[in-house]
């Protein structure tokens, strides 16, 4: 019937009549070949070609279809983690060290519980995520047996797109909708919720093909032109490198923008990865989020160049605005949302950094006056007085003072695990009191080489590290992370001995959450320090550690740090070093 129905249609064609339905026809889902297919392996199946290798999850019995598939289809690794929001958080880790589509499958909606914590920082961080979560059988849930509610509720406040397949029919267009919002800019994650029935029907099924968008605009020409104008004008320009200058892979076309304006470079207040290379001598460093100290250090400048970051998210309030009055902003960004956000924006582009920066750059240098040229050069001699190396050998010398400091002093800490690294390490921070020290002694250096506390939600870092090794496989991965912290994700420690990964996990023990003690003196003048510490009894990291197949060791003499880091670190196996730092308080 088909194929008549093709010859008619063709002839039409041919007489120049319906050109559009034979296109259609030939084109169109209905005409490809179809096969027949389970719905679990029809899911997978879609996840494979949608370039998807890694599937992270935690299985229970509405995810027993697709326990059963996963042997079939070896191109599909499973990674198991222990506990649902470890489990997002590994595919966070895994999507960010990667840039590419990551699957998640949990346990239905306690599973989904588990796991908000991590979806929102996957969603902080725009992790092109697609969770599922299996369901029971369609209709069951309305008899409300054991672990049944609605998913598609709990999980819609953050994701792009949460649906239920209610028809096998319509599981292809769903995962590929799903696979296309996750990676279109802004990218984040989407949610399926999977019903048995839906998995375990059969039925003969095209499975189409992959769509991406393509979104590498840039503004135009004329737009660049007024662009560039305006950039050559200002005096004292000052710019804020954001994430996506890592995630395109344009530090050299930041470093240039830099270099041609005499610009100086801050790292934008959210951690999120490396942001722009550190030894650049334009760089300044990380810009903080305490807002009148980046009120005051922006206040010298007169226009503000914001290249794919957010324009100072900063966290608890302050009746400080961190942007000064009067302060003219360029952003150029893939994320419209962020756009004239908090504050006006005199250009606002909503375009890929890296290409935006590739034709700018040509048209700076033909605009660039030699007057503009040599009063460039003046500002970048400035900056080197007191850019970011500058600012790194201050802090190795003072920090050298605590070297016999017992307690561990955790600033000398930070300075010996830095020293410690090999050229290829990725550092994963999620460090509280001990981030800015690592920030003034750690390079930001490729594009890979740092993923940080991004969301501000606990428990990324610890399994977000091991998403993050199998990402960059060959690459040491070293995770500065406070005792507190490490309790958010400990489950993922396991994972870590089970796929025997080359990451070190330094536990910074003070034996109490001290970034809220500070917080809580500092705002409400109190020491009256309730629920802040975990001293009775003290948390053992190194039994933890071994109990979950990890070696392990714990350093109480600054000495001994060295050859502890340096160890563990050759040794390429998952490693855990618990220090006994000063908690900040006298003990
Ligand atoms: C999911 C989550 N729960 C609670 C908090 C609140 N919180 C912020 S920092 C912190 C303490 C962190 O302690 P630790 O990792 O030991 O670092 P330290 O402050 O001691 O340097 C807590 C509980 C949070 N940010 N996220
Ligand atoms: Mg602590």
């Amino acid at each position: 019937m088909a194929f008549l129905k093709f010859m008619l249609l063709t002839v039409f064609a041919t007489l120049g009549i319906v050109r559009s339905e034979t296109t259609t026809l030939m084109q169109g889902p209905s005409d490809m070949p179809k096969k027949r297919y389970t719905g679990r392996a029809a899911f997978m199946q879609l996840l494979i070609d949608e370039g998807v290798t890694h599937l992270f999850g935690n299985p229970g019995t509405t995810e027993l279809a697709i326990m059963e598939a996963v042997p079939q289809f070896p191109e599909l690794t499973y990674v198991l983690g222990l506990q649902e929001s470890a489990v997002v958080s590994m595919a966070d880790g895994f999507a960010r060290a990667s840039n590419k589509l990551v699957a998640v499958n949990l346990h239905c909606a306690p599973g989904l519980g588990h796991a908000m914590g991590a979806l929102y920082s996957a969603k902080f961080s725009g992790s092109p995520l697609i969770i599922t979560a299996g369901q029971y059988e369609l209709g069951y849930g309305l008899q409300e047996p054991l672990l049944y509610e609605p998913l598609v509720p709990l999980a819609q406040p953050l994701v792009k797109w949460a649906v239920e397949v209610t028809r096998i029919q319509d599981l292809p267009r769903i995962v590929r909708r799903a696979a296309k919002i996750a990676l279109t800019p802004p990218t984040g994650p989407v949610f399926i919720s999977l019903p048995g029935s839906i998995l375990d029907d059969e039925a003969e099924l095209d499975l189409g093909s992959p769509t991406r968008v393509d979104a590498s605009n840039r503004p135009s020409d004329e737009a660049l032109d007024r662009l560039a104008d305006r950039l050559l004008h200002a005096q004292h320009p000052v710019i804020i490198a954001g994430r996506e200058l890592a995630n395109h892979d344009a530090f050299s076309e930041a470093g240039e923008l830099a270099e041609l304006l005499g610009a100086a470079v801050y790292q934008e207040p959210v951690p999120y990865n490396a942001r722009f290379p550190s030894t650049h001598r334009a760089c300044m460093g990380d810009l903080t989020r305490n807002q009148p100290k980046v009120r005051e250090t922006l206040q010298p400048y007169d226009l503000l160049v914001c290249l794919g970051a957010d324009l100072l998210r900063m966290s608890p309030y302050s009746p400080v605005d961190p942007l000064p009055e009067e302060m003219p902003v360029v952003h150029i960004t893939e994320r419209d949302w962020e756009l004239g956000k908090n504050y006006p924006t005199e250009f606002a582009f909503r375009a890929d950094v890296k290409t935006t920066l590739s034709a700018l750059l040509p048209v700076l240098r033909s605009k660039r006056s030699s007057e503009q040229a040599s009063q460039a050069s003046q500002r970048l001699s400035e900056l080197e007085t007191r850019n970011w190396c500058v600012q790194r050998d201050n802090a190795r010398k003072q920090t050298s003072e605590t070297a016999t400091s017992k307690p561990i002093d955790p600033r000398y800490l930070m300075m010996r695990l830095v020293n410690a690294l090999p050229h290829n390490a990725i550092v994963v921070e999620e460090a509280l009191t001990a981030a800015p020290a690592l920030a003034s002694f750690l390079p930001m250096q490729d594009p890979n080489s740092f993923y940080g506390l991004a969301s501000g939600g606990l428990g990324f870092g610890l399994p977000g590290a091991i998403g993050i090794s199998l990402a960059q496989p060959g690459r040491p991965v070293v995770v500065a992370i406070g005792d507190g912290s490490a309790m958010y994700g400990i489950q993922g420690l396991w994972t870590a001995a089970h796929l025997r990964l080359p990451i070190t996990y330094v536990i910074i023990n003070n034996r109490s959450y001290r970034i809220i003690k500070e917080r809580l003196l500092a705002s409400r003048k109190t020491d009256r320090f309730i629920a802040m510490d975990m001293k009775d009894p003290p948390i053992d990291f190194v039994s933890l550690a071994r109990g979950m197949g990890l070696k392990a060791c714990c350093v109480t003499d600054p000495g001994d740090l060295d050859s502890a880091l340096r160890d563990a670190i050759e040794s390429g196996a998952p490693n855990l070093i618990e220090v006994l730092v000063a908690d900040g308080f006298g003990a």
